[in-house]
């Protein structure tokens, strides 16, 4: 009896030692762990210009005590170019999805931790559907907004300069000499991007545009040499305002970004009529996604931010300020009625099966681009 009251006692010893030395080992493990989550009360983000709500980082900075350094970039062969060099300290990017599928496969962007973000029940699964083709499982990749490539003008200088109707196919403006020849005098503007311009072409030739094949690409050279000598101005940014003031009439431009002018033009009361238009042929899509660089130096706040984006309101307020549709569907109800049934904004599904779905690049495909656009641009 004394015997096994004596062993039961040393078990029992063993027993709160052992227990002891895994309650200090787990504790150790989650002091550790805390002292990982605590990073700096900041938060870099790379996005593009006029992409933005004005109260969205404010809101942000107020609620978590997090400072967002806020910087802005025109095209995706810039964001590109800073994500291959590598540290470029943002937190955040936001990337077309063919272009992060480079990036994904090239290891340059993280894998989303998707227990720091339950906001992602909001996405419309169509959307989700659409980046999985680019991000397989969505593990990388959060759609910021979406909207398409296209046509752009001003109404009532359009008219005019054109002297008759316009045509049935709105890429005719920027593509026949005939029609942008008679255009020049009340500025065209181009974006100054091969990959945006390039695929455009291609499509508007009847190509893939994405096309892998390269006489393609000479095709395009010819198209763009008959309309350079027409082309006023390469931008990606500036167009907005040039438009909403009238100095242009016509740009191959982004959906959002013209309705942008338009709602300037309105504002500022400068009286310029801009509307954007739906080319017969489609447009062409594209999904700007948020994304966390693989050596981002702030993950964890990279994580608020997009479960934060992803809140019906927040995302609601990006859409009715720049025009670009999201991919919230929680987020409808607080889209402004106008807005909502914008048809350039939120498309139809008419619209929707004409448009161009953004397919993958490489670096072969890109450098061809840039050669084609690059003669076209210079002239040369
Ligand atoms: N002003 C914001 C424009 C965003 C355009 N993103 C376009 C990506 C096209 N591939």
């Amino acid at each position: 009896m004394l015997w096994a009251q004596k062993r039961a006692g040393r078990v029992h010893r063993v027993i709160r030692a052992v227990a002891g030395a895994t309650a200090a080992a787990l504790l150790a493990l989650g002091a550790g762990a805390a002292r990982a989550q605590e990073e700096e009360k900041v938060l870099n983000v790379y996005n593009w210009s006029d992409y933005i709500a004005e109260d969205t980082i404010r809101n942000f900075e107020k609620e978590t005590g997090i400072r967002v350094r806020y910087d802005n970039f025109d095209n995706n062969e810039i964001l590109h170019a800073k994500l291959v060099a590598g540290r470029t300290g943002y937190d955040i990017v936001v990337p077309g999805s063919h272009w992060a599928k480079m990036q994904i496969e090239a290891g340059l962007l993280r894998k989303l931790d998707k227990s720091q973000i339950p906001n992602l029940k909001n996405l419309d699964p169509a959307v989700q559907a659409q980046l999985a083709r680019m991000d397989p499982g969505n593990d990388h990749l959060v759609n910021w907004m979406w909207g398409f490539t296209a046509v752009g003008i001003n109404v009532e200088k359009v008219r005019a300069a054109l002297g008759g109707p316009l045509p049935d196919n709105a890429w005719d403006l920027v593509f026949k000499p005939e029609y942008i020849s008679k255009l020049k005098g009340c500025g065209v503007s181009f974006l100054d991007s091969a990959t945006e311009v390039v695929p455009a072409a291609l499509h508007y030739l009847g190509k893939p545009s994405f096309s892998k094949e390269p006489s393609d690409y000479t095709q395009v050279a010819a198209l763009l040499k008959s309309v350079r000598p027409y082309v006023t101005l390469f931008s990606a940014s500036g167009y907005i305002n040039d438009m909403a003031s009238g100095s242009i009439c016509l740009a191959l431009g982004w959906s959002g970004d013209m309705n942008i002018a338009r709602q300037r033009a309105i504002d500022g009361k400068t009286g310029q009529k801009i509307e954007v238009l739906m080319p017969r042929s489609g447009g062409l899509l594209f999904f700007d996604t948020m994304a966390i660089p693989a050596d981002a130096p702030h993950p964890g706040n990279a994580h608020k931010w997009i479960n934060y984006i992803l809140r019906p309101e927040v995302h609601a307020s990006l859409t009715n300020k720049v025009f670009y549709a999201n991919p919230n569907k929680a987020s409808r109800p607080f889209v402004k009625p106008e807005v909502a049934s914008n048809p350039t904004v939120f498309i139809s599904d008419a619209d929707m099966a004409r448009m161009v779905a953004p397919n993958s690049l490489n670096n072969d495909l890109r450098r061809l681009m840039t050669r084609t656009y690059t003669s076209f641009k210079t002239g040369l």
